[in-house]
């Protein structure tokens, strides 16, 4: 057995005593499930949870190497299913409580979770800014186009015409296109799952982790109880058609990826967009490295006074 020196690049925590990563084995999902969780039966989510547990133990990523975040919603609940560090944070918090744990631990794996809501209406700027700012993380929107957890509400991604508790007479707003809006915003790394589709979900959110910065996927995921059938067209099992993006599409190209996100549902399924873009944590990082240079054997009170004083 032998002492872990994490590659922590802040310093912070040091495993003492405990085996060295590559000695040790990865998880099982036994380790890593926690609570039963209490979704309806055949709610879409336990599928997207079953895909995770699967990309731990696959990838033998350690405790200690991932984090799990998620906001409010039914959805939001997975970090409380998952046994290890994580949060359940603030409705539609969840990408800037997430953006900090990433910067200061470029060194994790972090997961962030949510909802059409929580990533779409209350927390729509900061998907925007997530995106924009390529901070390293991977973001899985479970999209069911409702509000589940406060059961039926029009979500910004529910179709003109759904009726609801809000629109009772069908919506009248026409829903967002996430794979559109990640597109727009800047997120380096845009795909499209659906929880019918177990190894399709897999092999996105492995695509997403091995990307170096903001990866996003859309996962449909059926709310059985407000939204049930919402997805069939999109399920071979329910007489729907599921068609992966062409073998031929260029991810780099940013007009072929908007136009795949402007297809009739049911669409194409896989990888939109795929580029390489420095991220904010390297970009971050340097500026620290430089700056520290400049502050070598001074103290922290004088290092803020000299903050201080440039300000002036
Ligand atoms: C600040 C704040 N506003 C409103 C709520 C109530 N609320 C909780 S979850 C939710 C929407 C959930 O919808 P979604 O994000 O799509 O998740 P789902 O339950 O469908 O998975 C709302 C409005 C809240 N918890 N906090
Ligand atoms: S209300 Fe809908 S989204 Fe929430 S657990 Fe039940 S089926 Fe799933
Ligand atoms: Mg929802």
């Amino acid at each position: 057995m032998s002492r872990t020196s994490t590659e922590n690049p802040t310093g912070g925590i040091a495993f003492v005593n405990a085996p060295a990563a590559e000695e040790r084995k990865g998880l099982t999902k036994k380790e890593i499930a926690s609570d039963h969780p209490t979704w309806c039966p055949g709610c879409g989510d336990f599928s997207v949870l079953a895909l995770y547990f699967k990309l731990i133990e696959k990838r033998k990523i350690l405790h200690e190497k991932i984090t799990t975040v998620a906001g409010i919603g039914c959805s939001s609940r997975i970090p409380y299913f998952v046994q290890g560090h994580g949060a359940h944070y603030i409705h539609g918090r969840a990408l800037p409580f997430a953006s900090g744990i990433s910067l200061s631990r470029p060194d994790l794996h972090v997961f962030v979770f949510g909802g059409d809501g929580d990533a779409f209406s209350i927390g729509g700027n900061h998907f925007n800014h997530t995106a924009r700012k390529n901070i390293k993380m991977t973001y899985c929107v479970m999209d069911n186009w409702v509000y589940g957890l406060t059961k039926k509400q029009t979500s910004p991604t529910s179709p003109l015409g759904f009726k609801s508790k809000t629109d009772q007479w069908g919506s009248v707003d026409d829903p967002i296109n996430p794979m559109k809006q990640a597109i727009a915003a800047g997120a380096t790394f845009v795909a499209r799952t659906t929880h019918t589709n177990p190894n399709h979900v897999l092999q996105m959110m492995e695509a997403a982790m091995d990307h170096e910065g903001f990866s996003f996927i859309e996962c449909l995921s059926e709310c059985v109880e407000f939204y049930a059938g919402a997805f069939d067209a999109s399920n071979p099992r329910k007489g729907g058609v599921f068609n992966e993006v062409p073998k031929t599409h260029d991810v780099t190209d940013e007009l072929a990826a908007y136009k795949l996100a402007c297809e009739p549902f049911p669409g194409s399924f896989g990888i939109f967009y795929k580029v390489n873009k420095p991220t904010k944590n390297v970009k971050e990082a340097e500026i620290n490295k430089s700056y520290q240079s400049k502050v070598v054997g001074l103290k922290d009170w004088q290092i803020l006074q000299k903050n201080f004083d440039r300000m002036k």
